[in-house]
């Protein structure tokens, strides 16, 4: 579905202008929208599973690890493939308000294809570098929005997902580096090219709900505070969206239809967009192993 499909429907959670602003900027962060009890058990469940990494001595299927983690002081950069984690992360991205605001942004009809939920430490660890998502999954169009919610809260100095307005109108640049190694982050002669002054920070209290078009360059700064910065994230699109290459991180949900009706007709868009390697023979460890953050 392309904006002006969706625009033909009402947005049940999200303002109009809330929506207008995501189709303007390509991101959004709103907060207030989550159930306290719903961010208190994913807090839970987040701490759980944090306890639970004490031990594990090397990244799996659950844990991606950084390169310091030990029983005493738990590093997990991510915890991957969330919604099979536990139950209450399915439920939560399938029957919660989140998939509603999913819809928002995506039209009636909403697939689901991933979700993890990323750690920032205090300190360098884990400094994302500015990409695009859609490079890793690519689909038939460019409806898939990445849901996040700050389990914590986020101001700027924690190293929140930071965005540039507009640039999912721009082009989706190729991640690697030029010898072709997949490097998950745009290359810095293409970096020079963009005006990053204008970049805005997703903040928020605890809850917030941040937005992010598969096409908006974003990055995240290091965490200069003293406490963990938790934030989930759930990626969506439009029923018609069809990934043409297997998912880097695929869950028992990819593809499982959360509002409304599967497609009977495919949304082709015409906008080129660079190919991921095979994820499903390479093997996906994540954007920090990608972006050598361990380095
Ligand atoms: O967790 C972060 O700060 C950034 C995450 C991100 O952009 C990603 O995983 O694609």
């Amino acid at each position: 579905m392309t904006p002006d499909t969706i625009r033909t429907h009402k947005p049940t959670v999200l303002t109009e202008q809330q929506r207008e602003a995501y189709f303007e900027t390509g991101f959004l962060a709103v907060e207030g929208l989550i159930p306290a009890e719903w961010l208190r058990r994913l807090n839970e469940l987040s701490e759980a599973f944090v306890d639970e990494s004490r031990s594990h001595t090397a990244s799996g299927e659950a844990f991606d690890l950084g390169p310091k983690h030990s029983p005493a002081s738990p590093h997990v950069r991510r915890l991957r493939a969330l919604v099979d984690r536990h139950p209450d992360f399915w439920r939560f991205a399938s029957e919660s308000v989140l998939a509603d605001i999913a819809a928002d942004l995506v039209g009636p009809d909403v697939k689901f294809h991933s979700s993890k939920l990323n750690y920032k430490w205090p300190g360098t660890g884990e400094v994302v570098q500015w990409h695009q998502d859609i490079p890793a999954w690519p689909h038939t169009n460019y409806s898939p929005v990445t849901l996040g919610v700050y389990l914590t809260d986020c101001p700027a100095e924690q190293g929140p997902l930071t965005c540039l307005p507009g640039s999912q109108n721009g082009p989706i640049y190729v991640h690697r580096d030029d010898a072709g190694t997949w490097t998950g982050s745009v290359r810095p002669t293409d970096m020079a090219t963009v005006d990053r002054s204008r970049a805005a920070d997703l903040v928020g209290r605890a809850g917030t709900v941040i937005a992010i078009n598969c096409r908006t360059l974003h990055a995240s700064r290091a965490n200069l505070t003293d406490r963990v910065r938790p934030v989930a994230l759930f990626v969506y699109s439009s029923a018609d969206a069809f990934a043409w290459m297997p998912a880097p991180t695929p869950t028992s949900h990819t593809g499982d239809i959360v509002r409304g009706f599967p497609a009977t007709v495919a949304h082709l868009d015409s906008f080129p967009c660079p190919v991921p390697p095979d994820w499903s023979r390479l093997g996906y460890g994540s954007i920090f192993v990608a972006q050598k953050a361990e380095m």
